[in-house]
């Protein structure tokens, strides 16, 4: 099979008749957009929007880059940045070939040219999806992490940074030294008022990386428009190329998997200019706070509770957890009776945004797996579980479905399932956690008191509000003793 490229598509060789091709001349696209971070997410998501708009606005196209490895540029450059997004379902998989991104530079390899390019004054957005690990954050604080290895490296070899962080302020030195304005910085990722995060990380590292005070007060004018983004995007198997080269009839090395929705609710602040993305489906609004919480807090925390039960449980997929009775009933309460009495929407629209959820999860066509979603908990659980639990908690409402998410994360890190086989637990802090589980081994006050000590995950209120750490305990004792689906069973 032929591998994909411009001239396999000018020769016509794709089956034209499955799969949607780009609507526009992609020789007439130049750069607009900087994108840090051009994993799955990125290309299913933002990197679609942009495609829709580039007939009647050229000037935006998408320059990609990686920060940590070259897989994507190398899977990538040999089709032109060309990739097929394929949207599935129940009825079938839709696909379409997405040409909005126009090259793909290897952070580690070409730094210098990065930071070049986002020094170009045709770039006027530089945007992130480096998940919740890469802005180097303290996750119960949201602070710059000063400790961080890569911080203290970078702060070290300004000229060479590995972070996002030190990334975007070696291109605004740049900028600024030209006398050119700054590009607005638009995160995309799934972190509490992701704008406001991003930039007191950014300002904050510009502050040590002293330098000039002309260059603070340059970061300082810098906009940081928060975003609320939305689409469930699986890591692509051997098994979906094979569908998606079958269907498009030549060889993608790289396609992405993902389902029919997709939201992108924007804070409309761009004083450099930002393409019409109103006009391709995302909401421009002046704030987006209520709408990312709602999503953090319903969907994320469902599915982070989902990932740790359904793992434990022995589900490798997320629909095959939702399809179980038991968790089924308890993510339902989750929202319905914990989440949905903290968020400022009318009852209604939760109701009708639950209701959607749950049929989200039960796409049997995405093979969204438990072990993926359970990845990095430190990272997440503040903003999927904790922030919705210290609101109650202030309220004195009870937290009995929140805490089993929390206990279950707790029993995950342990490293070893309920078959006694090893669990390969991906997190910043894993070996940290692991080797608080092994001097607990199975007793469950030891362990949940020994993990609600990460201050970074918990804060400094959390672990010694029993109301808190009483339910956390007894589901850990229970999970350890009776199992994932005998706790999940008894509490829903
Ligand atoms: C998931 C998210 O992997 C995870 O942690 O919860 O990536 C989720 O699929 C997206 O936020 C959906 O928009």
């Amino acid at each position: 099979m032929p591998r994909l490229s411009a001239s396999e598509i000018r020769s016509k060789s794709i089956n034209e008749r499955s799969v949607l091709l780009p609507n526009y001349d992609r020789s007439s696209v130049t750069p607009g957009i900087v994108h840090l971070g051009i994993g799955a997410f990125h290309r299913a998501h933002m990197a679609a929007y942009v495609d829709s708009l580039l007939k009647d606005n050229p000037s935006w196209g998408i320059i990609g880059a990686s920060l940590r490895r070259p897989d994507t540029r190398d899977a990538l450059a040999p089709q032109d940045f060309l990739y097929t997004l394929a949207i599935r379902d129940a009825s079938g998989t839709k696909c379409r070939l997405i040409g909005s991104i126009l090259d793909v530079l290897d952070a580690s390899t070409q730094r210098a040219q990065l930071i070049e390019t986002m020094a170009n004054p045709a770039i006027r957005i530089v945007s992130l999806t480096v998940t919740e690990k890469g802005y180097c954050h303290d996750p119960s604080t949201g602070e710059l992490d000063e400790n961080h290895p890569d911080i203290v490296h970078d702060l070290a070899h300004p000229d060479e940074p590995i972070s996002a962080a030190g990334i975007i302020v070696a291109a605004l030195a740049l900028r600024q030294q030209r006398g050119l304005i700054p590009f607005t910085v638009m995160s995309c990722d799934n972190l509490p008022s992701n704008g406001k995060t991003a930039r007191r990380i950014v300002r904050r590292f510009a502050q040590l990386r002293a330098g000039s005070t002309e260059l603070t007060n340059y970061v300082q004018s810098v906009s940081f428009p928060s975003t609320m983004i939305d689409r469930i995007v699986p890591a692509t198997t051997d098994a979906d190329r094979e569908i998606v080269n079958e269907i498009i009839g030549l060889e993608d090395a790289w396609p992405i998997m993902t389902e029919p929705f997709t939201q992108w609710v924007i804070e409309d602040d761009f004083p450099a200019g930002r393409p019409p993305f109103e006009t391709v489906g995302a909401q421009l609004v002046e704030d987006v706070e209520p709408f990312e919480l709602m999503k953090l807090r319903m969907l994320n925390g469902s599915h982070s509770t989902m990932a740790y039960l359904g793992y434990l449980s022995g589900y490798q997929y997320v629909n095959e957890a939702i399809a179980d009775p038991g968790i089924l009933k308890l993510i339902h309460g989750l929202m319905t009776d914990e989440v949905m009495a903290t968020l400022p929407m009318p009852r209604a629209t939760l109701e009708a945004y639950r209701d959607q959820l749950l049929a989200r999860f039960a796409n049997p066509a995405l093979k969204h797996r438990t072990w993926q979603i359970a990845m990095d908990g430190t990272q997440k659980l503040p903003q999927r579980l904790l922030g919705t639990i210290r609101d109650r908690l202030e309220k004195g409402l009870p937290v009995q479905r929140l805490t089993l998410g929390v206990a279950a994360w707790m029993r995950y890190v342990t490293g070893i399932d309920e078959e006694g086989n090893p669990i390969d637990v991906k997190d910043p802090h894993a070996s940290r956690l692991r080797a608080i589980a092994d001097g607990a081994g199975r007793d469950a006050e030891k362990l949940a008191s020994g993990l609600l000590a990460v201050q970074e995950v918990f804060g400094t209120d959390l672990p010694g509000n029993t109301a808190f750490t009483d339910p956390v305990t007894k589901h850990v004792k229970s999970l350890l003793e009776s199992g994932a689906k005998a706790t999940v069973s008894a509490l829903s």
